[in-house]
């Protein structure tokens, strides 16, 4: 099935994943609400009706610990980071109709309406499950308190996900040689009772819900090898006292003696936050209804009657918004999503964001350094396809800018209008040609066809692509050398030029929507330039205008090399003040991103167990990206007396191309593992986040053992 072509009749909700409320903002963060705020401000330039929403994610492991690192309660710690981000958020123009919390009263009271009703349909059931537990603080230790190994592809992961290697949710107790994150004891496991939403019914619905689904590929692609591997039921509850309480939880509690199991206080059996996460996005539109009015914007519209919701979220939280959310949503019989947009990540000078060693570049300081919000929005949201990784370095950001918004934008803009101005105090009197007519027709199309297909980087091209053809357009008709030889002539391919310029303000306000207004106001437009949809683009702009400014600064080299040094200082301050901590054993678990020194185990393994370990020096023969898996890459690995075919996690880390000719190191006698269909037959060793492969010194022949 697919569906109706945007705009639709009906209204339209976009949503941001929720961002956990728990630090500091920085530009990697920005890419999905900015995405998310283009493409909603796009869709209502096409004339779709739409509503953008998101909230902070207040609750969760996360959180818990931060809070408790600070001594503070973890509502009060929320709260705090959940207003800063409602503040930060507008500054870079991304315009939510309604940012709510996931604490708040109307998102607590949809969780359990919604909860409810999976019970009631038969959904929920209780099954005793193995909980990891720190038996040093007696206490267990859900999601984040632990790490260990996935049992899917042997990363380490953390909690409930493999956020380094396959990337996959991972259920409580799934986590293998699990470590308490609190004491760094091996934690053990022992047996709880909790609730488990049947997913594993839903195969076949969200098997053709797949298909139906629209956005980037990444979103369909993913969740379809999870289906196939066969979906597991899902634990919805969690040993934790912050979060939203288990509806009806004394009942279940009641008498756990009877049922064999750890007695438990019954508050601290609180909903996974990933159940009440997305239903913020419900909640939030039901405020933003409350709040217009339902005659102006009716949340029951997209969410229970017809209408449109898509997801923008990034693409670490697939598996949530395409399996667990809509299998939710099906039950409780609201809507499923028609779209889900899934960003790629975001580097920095190619290497990770680190928040701990202060390797970022925070969404504050961009501003601070006097940037326009406008610069930023248009390289996050422009820089390469949606699904794939942005790298942003100061000199790229300087090359975009210089490049296509003061050189091709800018410069069509300023010529055209000082022209116009000079000579005709703003839009001369003449009819726009067929063929500009046309052009800006194509353009407007162009546009359209590129958000039905979820690029906003397409979508943008439209708008600059006219801006290049108008500069084009006015240097091949020389309008300078017509205004005595052919004024009508001359006044027509100004003209033409004006529309242009207003055409290009329409298309490119939902990218630099600060800047299009500056420029309706230029073109001696009144109002708003948001508001204007892609109709505006052929209308006649006002006759009269002042003398326009320039648009866009270039950014000179100079700055650059500041800016770059700036970085470079404060990441090597921060790396010698984190070395101190981390010797004193502080600062674990408020990383987010890397960097952290994991503690030296403390169990010593024997030598006849070290020589039972067989690793030998490889050398790659071919190295191929797996298709639809975002990571991984599919290696023929010559270990002497064989070539192994091995999958590993590389593909977003390593250029895959020049894998080939490498050295590696291979553990060959590491049990086979099968990973997105294929049969992987050793493993590679590698350092860390960024998957240092570990190599040979000197000239070791493939097959020679490592001792
Ligand atoms: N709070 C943040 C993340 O995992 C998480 C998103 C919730 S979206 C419903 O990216
Ligand atoms: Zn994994």
């Amino acid at each position: 099935m697919s569906h109706e072509e945007f705009p639709t009749d009906d209204p339209a909700v976009v949503t941001c994943g929720l961002p956990y409320a728990n630090g500091d903002l920085h530009i990697g963060h920005l890419r999905t609400y900015v995405g998310g705020d283009v493409f909603s401000r796009a869709l209502e330039k096409l004339g779709q009706e739409t509503a953008f929403v998101s909230g902070s994610d207040m609750h969760g492991t996360p959180i818990v610990v931060q809070a408790e690192q600070q001594e503070v309660d973890p509502e009060e710690f929320a709260l705090g980071w959940h207003e800063q981000y409602e503040e930060t958020f507008p500054k870079f123009a991304v315009d939510f109709d309604n940012y709510g919390h996931t604490h708040g009263e109307t998102n607590t009271e949809l969780t359990l309406e919604i909860v409810e009703k999976l019970d009631e349909e038969g959904y929920v059931y209780e099954k005793e499950i193995k909980v990891a537990w720190d038996p040093e603080d007696d206490q267990p230790l859900p999601d984040r308190y632990v790490e260990g190994t996935c049992p899917y592809c042997g990363e380490t992961a953390r909690g409930d996900e493999c956020d380094e290697g396959c990337g996959r949710h991972l259920e409580p107790g799934e986590i293998e040689a699990p470590v308490s994150t609190i004491t760094g004891n091996p934690a053990k496991y022992r047996d709880r009772a909790h609730k488990f939403f049947r997913v594993s019914e839903l195969s076949d619905y969200l098997t053709e819900f797949l298909d139906r689904l629209e956005g980037t590929p990444n979103a369909q692609n993913q969740p379809r090898e999870w289906i196939e591997s066969g979906l597991q039921d899902w634990c919805i509850t969690r040993d934790l006292d912050w979060g939203i309480d288990y509806p009806g939880v004394s009942e279940s509690a009641e008498d756990p003696a009877a049922s064999g199991t750890e007695s438990r206080p019954e508050e601290d059996l609180v909903l996974y936050v990933w159940v009440d996460a997305p239903i913020e996005y419900v909640a939030s539109t039901k405020q933003y209804s409350e709040r217009v009015g339902s005659d102006a914007y009716d949340w029951e519209k997209p969410w229970k009657g017809d209408g449109e919701i898509v997801h923008v979220i990034g693409r670490d939280i697939i598996q949530h918004h395409t399996v667990f959310w809509p299998a939710m949503l099906r039950v409780a019989e609201y809507n499923e999503p028609r779209a889900v947009i899934a960003s790629g990540f975001m580097t920095l000078d190619e290497q990770g964001f680190s928040t701990s060693r202060n390797r970022a570049v925070w969404a504050r300081e961009y501003l601070d350094e006097g940037f326009h919000e406008d610069l930023l929005r248009y390289y996050l949201a422009t820089n390469g396809g949606f699904q794939q990784d942005v790298d942003f370095s100061w000199e790229k950001f300087q090359e975009r800018v210089n490049g296509e918004l003061v050189g091709t934008v800018g410069n069509f803009l300023y010529r055209s209008m000082l022209f116009a101005h000079r000579n005709y105090d703003g839009t001369p009197d003449a009819e726009v040609s067929d063929d500009v007519r046309d052009r800006i027709g194509d353009a407007v199309d162009g546009f359209g066809a590129a958000l039905n297909d979820y690029s906003p980087r397409k979508a943008s091209e439209a708008a600059v692509d006219l801006a290049r053809f108008g500069n084009e357009y006015i240097q091949r008709n020389e309008p300078w050398k017509l205004t005595d030889e052919d004024p009508e002539k001359a006044a027509q391919v100004v003209r033409d030029c004006v529309q242009v310029a207003k055409a290009v303000a329409v298309l490119m306000e939902p990218f630099t929507p600060g800047k299009a207004q500056r420029l309706w106001e230029q073109l001696g437009e009144d109002g708003d330039a948001g508001d204007a949809t892609v109709e505006a683009a052929l209308e006649a702009p006002p006759s009269g205008f002042e003398e326009p400014e320039e648009l866009f600064e270039q950014i000179e080299d100079g700055r650059v090399e500041e800016l770059n040094e700036k970085l470079e200082t404060r990441v090597e301050e921060a790396t010698e003040s984190d070395e101190g901590v981390d010797a004193e054993g502080e600062d674990e678990m408020a990383d987010e991103d890397a960097g952290d020194v994991e503690p030296l185990a403390d169990d010593r393994i024997s030598f006849d167990e070290f020589q039972s370990i067989d690793m030998r020096v490889g050398r790659i023969e071919s190295a191929e990206g797996i298709e639809g898996a975002d990571e991984l890459v599919r290696l023929e690995v010559d270990v002497g007396t064989e070539t192994r075919r091995i999958v590993a996690g590389l593909k977003q880390l390593h250029d895959v191309d020049e894998l080939p000719d490498t050295k590696v190191v291979v553990l060959v006698n590491l049990e086979k593992a099968e990973l997105f269909g294929v049969e992987s037959n050793g493993m590679m060793l590698a350092a860390g986040d960024q998957a240092d492969l570990l190599t040979t010194h000197e000239d070791a022949d493939p097959g020679t053992r490592i001792r």
